[in-house]
């Protein structure tokens, strides 16, 4: 990504931040509860990546065919930073929930003590990260014809997001490790559900409902198709019909968003200065890595991860981590990831661009987002 481009929606956020905090005034907040805000929105929001956000803009601007100038720059940048305030928000509660330690190279919100200690605060200050969201897309688009849709959007994906959370939890409870409960289909249902949804199809789904792709009556949703026992996300629809652009960006992101959940797994065992310290093996996760090792696991082998999988000591986590070393993880992951770029990328070739009045759907939206994760290290 080029550092003008993430420059220039960097430099957005002062306004969008203001915003926000400009209606606890209108509403005679006291001066400590504006000021905690305004640290829980600058310790959040803007530091992590950003490509959630920056999606937005570049897909409608691959829409178009043109860069986005002026307040129409501003309006798609802010629904880009509704998205990260909505990862902001996903984030400080996952952290909390998975005890992790550190995020984005500094201690996670909840355990931040100075000047005031956080803890369990943290709570209500993700769910206002999520409230301004739906404050600031009040205050744009409330008049506009598509907010509605603008609104179900953000709803619905952050749903979704939130059955993800609730499969990973229950299926990594911390007093019963049972790894019988562990596969790569129970993995690809937590994460299309945690991650892909309101990672990858949120912002393209944003971009093409503020651009004016016609919304269809039935917006995809998968939830009648969507089958975990087949190798590939299948087809939105069962092809009687043709597919709505919303359909083929579906079917398209949610396996870029497993493909980049798996990088997430992987790096949380293998990466180095990802910013967070790793906790999937302490806190019992079905992590990508965990159910690729047990599918080839010697006898002998099962039983180390069953001895020390999911418990609270670093020894136990060495121990799993040196058999993931023997099962030889990386060189399967690497090879994964191969696979897995050039299926995405034969489905990308596949799409049928279409135009209507001066928006085209491209291709490019989708080359645009691979290219942002392939081999990521971090
Ligand atoms: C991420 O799952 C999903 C959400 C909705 C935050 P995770 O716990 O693997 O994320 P991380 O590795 O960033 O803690
Ligand atoms: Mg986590
Ligand atoms: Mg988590
Ligand atoms: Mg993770």
């Amino acid at each position: 990504m080029s550092a003008g481009k993430r420059d220039r929606f960097v430099a957005v956020w002062p306004r969008i931040q203001a915003e926000v905090l400009e209606f606890l005034d209108a509403h005679h907040m006291p001066a400590d509860a504006k000021t905690w805000f305004e640290r829980n929105l600058s310790y959040n929001v803007p530091g992590g990546k950003l490509n959630r956000g920056i999606s937005v803009v570049d897909t409608v601007e691959i829409l178009r065919g043109k860069p986005l100038e002026g307040e129409e720059y501003f309006e798609v940048a802010l629904l880009g930073w509704g998205v990260e305030l909505l990862q902001a928000f996903f984030l400080v509660s996952d952290d909390l929930m998975d005890s992790s330690i550190t995020r984005r190279g500094q201690p996670c919100w909840y355990r931040v003590e100075e000047p005031q200690k956080v803890g369990t605060i943290a709570v209500n200050d993700a769910f206002m990260l999520e409230g301004a969201i739906y404050h600031l897309l009040k205050r744009h688009f409330r008049g506009r014809a598509y907010y509605v849709d603008l609104l179900d959007m953000f709803h619905d994906m952050t749903y979704f997001t939130e059955f993800g959370q609730l499969v990973d939890l229950i299926t990594a409870p911390e007093d019963s490790i049972d790894l019988t409960r562990f596969s790569l289909l129970k993995h690809r249902t937590i994460v299309v559900y945690k991650t892909a949804y309101y990672s990858f199809y949120l912002p393209v789904a944003l971009a093409m409902i503020y651009a004016g792709v016609p919304v269809p009556d039935v917006m995809p949703d998968h939830a009648q198709t969507l089958k975990f026992d087949e190798a590939t996300v299948p087809a939105a629809t069962n092809g009687t019909t043709p597919k709505s652009p919303y359909h083929v960006a579906m079917d398209i992101l949610l396996p870029l968003g497993e493909y980049f959940q798996v990088q997430d797994d992987y790096l949380d065992c293998f990466g180095v200065n990802i910013g967070k310290i790793g906790t999937d093996i302490v806190d019992n996760k079905c992590s990508w890595v965990v159910c690729t090792a047990l599918k080839i696991a010697s006898p002998e082998q099962l039983e180390i991860i069953h001895a020390n999988y999911g418990r609270k000591s670093s020894e136990a986590e060495a121990k799993c981590k040196a058999v993931f070393e023997d099962l030889n993880i990386r060189k399967i992951y690497t090879d994964y990831e191969e696979d897995v770029y050039k299926s995405i990328g034969h489905m990308i070739d596949q799409v049928k661009e279409e135009t209507w009045g001066d928006i085209t759907f491209r291709r490019e939206i989708f080359h645009s987002f691979i290219s942002k994760i392939y081999q990521r290290k971090k």
